[in-house]
């Protein structure tokens, strides 16, 4: 039976695994969806060509998308590589930029990225029971860094909107890079490569 969310209910997360138990959308991000994304343009296709992996998958409870709601999804980042960057969402501005975010990481490793629009950059890391506030106007990307999944519970203003075109548009300033074996926050000039697709 499909929730309306006009009373009060309890929906379950499973906290081994990071996931919402119940859910009424789940989207499957391959790395054929992420061209635009990571900086390593060639890197992406070969990982492509080579089976076209899962990247990441959300699943959403979606109550209205209005005023006062709150949407709540789980977040499973794969562990993986595409170059020297890692597997990560394809981060967004929320549409409505009075909307702020909260993340409550469950499982593994790994940094939120984020911006503004005046040019600040922010790196936090995160790992079990680290809760990352996302203020209003920041945009955020969520990077696995570690050899097993990432799980992530975000829950959000229900008519936030997302906004993907901008990020598209002028790419993310930070990235993170395998250094020696160390994932370290850099600025993605630093990588010195061309985006494709
Ligand atoms: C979190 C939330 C979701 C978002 C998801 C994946 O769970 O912020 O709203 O959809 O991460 O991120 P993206 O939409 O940027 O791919
Ligand atoms: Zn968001």
């Amino acid at each position: 039976m499909r929730r309306t969310y006009d009373v009060p209910l309890n929906i379950l997360i499973d906290l081994a695994r990071g996931t919402l138990e119940e859910f009424e959308e789940e989207v499957v991000r391959r790395a054929s969806h992420l061209r635009g994304i990571f900086a390593d343009g060639v890197a992406l296709e070969r990982v492509i060509a080579a089976g076209d992996p899962v990247v990441y998958e959300v699943r959403s409870c979606t109550p209205p998308e209005a005023a006062g709601h709150l949407a709540i999804c789980s977040s499973v980042i794969h562990s993986g590589r595409v170059g020297l960057e890692y597997h990560m969402t394809k981060g967004h501005y929320h549409v409505n930029a009075a909307s702020g975010e909260i993340y409550i990481c469950v499982r593994g490793r790994g940094y939120v990225l984020l911006q503004d629009n005046s040019g600040r950059t922010e790196e936090l890391p995160l790992s079990p029971g680290t809760v990352s506030y996302v203020p209003p106007g920041w945009a955020h990307r969520t990077v696995n860094t570690g050899d097993s999944p990432l799980s992530f519970i975000g829950v959000y203003p229900a008519d936030a909107g997302h906004d993907y075109g901008t990020i598209l548009a002028t790419g993310m300033k930070r990235t993170v890079m395998d250094d020696g074996g160390v994932p370290t926050p850099v600025d993605v000039s630093r990588l010195g490569l061309k985006q494709t697709g």
